[in-house]
């Protein structure tokens, strides 16, 4: 049996399973209000159809809320999942490495809940830095790794659970008064003791870092320091960040110049800018909120889809999808659900914050829409079609 004797040895404090309990109480938060809000992103982004006729358009922040949670539990759970590695793996070095049917069980779902973690904050990571390498979709390996997380979690913390209880609580040590003569046994637990709270205040200060450094791209009072944040909400034209420029989208001067809006309906029309400038004209304070973790409140004034939709014969509101001038790229074309399209705060705005759109926010007219993910606040929209 020459392989045992070739195991590392973990003679250092803190592989213990008091330590992996508390930073794991501390990773599993995280990791709860991260699925939690991804969740609830993505049944945003694509209802489900018994969902989308119920999405709620309040509050008007929410999303910007819920994502800007998303991408901030996100980011702390990375030094969380590092450091509970770190106490634990001297455990994947156990021998034998399987010793039951069960503990065979335990160990794969360890392996699926580590790999999948690992793999859905980096790509999570580098999506806020708007770094789509990947050959597949972003989104739905995304939302299917958060499955897996949850599922083998769920094991993996049955498994421990008896474990986990033990260690819930901190160890009673007894002070040891000075100058008595103290056993090993009890200096021992006490510098263990110690340790842990250095090593729990250094990841303290890791996360608090982390979390501080970037939050100030969806909280606007964080927003002085949000120094390693991949954006600046306030830098863009119009003081709104851009993600996809008018030229990148392919929309140039002469699609801009023949604009017209074409609304579907019993008594489907068309307007030239001058007559829709002619129509009530509505004023709304409503954030962008972008997946990847920015978000910005903004002024916006224009026409209420509401009232385009009257003027078509849908006094009720209808499903819409809603399509742009864009040629080239995702979310030229977004579907809109019925709660949105009745809304008194859904525009199609024709100015943002007092001046007229700018070419890049999706001049002559762009959706905004309370309680809505930015990626469907569809820009250079040209026609509202009525889906069934
Ligand atoms: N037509 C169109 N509209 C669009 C986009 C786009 O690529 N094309 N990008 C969306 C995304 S992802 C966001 S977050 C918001 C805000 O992006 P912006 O800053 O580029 O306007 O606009 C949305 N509207
Ligand atoms: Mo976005």
């Amino acid at each position: 049996m020459g392989i045992p004797q070739l195991r590392p040895r973990f003679r250092g404090r803190l592989h213990d399973p008091r330590t992996a309990t508390v930073i794991g109480r501390l990773l599993g938060l995280a990791i709860l209000i991260c699925f939690v809000t991804g969740v609830i992103s993505h049944y945003l982004q694509e209802p489900p159809s018994w969902l989308s006729a119920h999405l709620p358009t309040r509050p008007s922040w929410g999303y910007r809320f819920s994502q800007g949670l998303h991408v901030i539990s996100g980011i702390a759970a990375v030094p969380l999942l590092l450091a509970k590695l770190w106490t634990v793996y001297p455990r994947l070095f156990v021998w034998p490495p399987l010793t039951s049917p069960a503990h065979a069980a335990e160990r794969l779902s360890i392996a699926a809940l580590v790999s999948a973690t690992l793999l859905e904050l980096f790509m999570g990571l580098l999506n806020t830095v708007q770094w789509y390498v990947w050959p597949f979709s972003f989104r739905q390996v995304h939302w299917a790794l958060a499955w897996v997380i949850v599922g083998s979690l769920f094991v993996h913390l049955a498994v421990k659970a008896p474990l986990i209880a033990e260690h819930w609580r901190r160890p009673a040590v007894d002070p040891v008064p000075l100058g008595a003569d103290a056993s090993p046994a009890v200096s021992d637990a006490l510098a263990e003791d110690l340790d842990r709270r250095s090593l729990l205040r250094g990841v303290t200060m890791a996360v608090g870092a982390v979390t501080l450094f970037t939050a100030g791209q969806s909280v606007t009072p964080l927003a002085d320091v949000d120094l390693l944040a991949p954006r600046d909400p306030e830098i863009g034209p119009q003081g709104l960040p851009v993600n996809r420029t008018a030229r990148a989208a392919g929309v140039t001067a002469d699609l801009v110049d023949g604009w017209q809006l074409h609304v579907d309906g019993p008594q489907a029309y068309s307007l030239t800018l001058d007559e829709l400038k002619a129509m009530p004209q509505h004023r709304v304070e409503l954030p962008i909120a972008c997946v990847e973790g920015w978000s910005k409140s903004a002024h916006w004034e224009g026409v209420r889809i509401k009232d385009l939709l009257a003027r078509a014969g849908l006094p009720d509101g209808a499903r819409l999808r809603v399509v742009s001038l864009q040629r080239r790229g995702g979310y030229g074309v977004t579907v809109m659900d019925l709660p949105y399209t009745r809304d008194d705060l859904t525009l199609l705005a024709l100015r943002l914050n007092d001046e007229v759109l700018a070419p890049d926010h999706g001049y002559p007219a762009r959706i905004i829409a309370p309680n809505r993910p930015g990626a469907l606040q569809t820009k250079w929209v040209t026609k509202l079609e009525v889906l069934a």
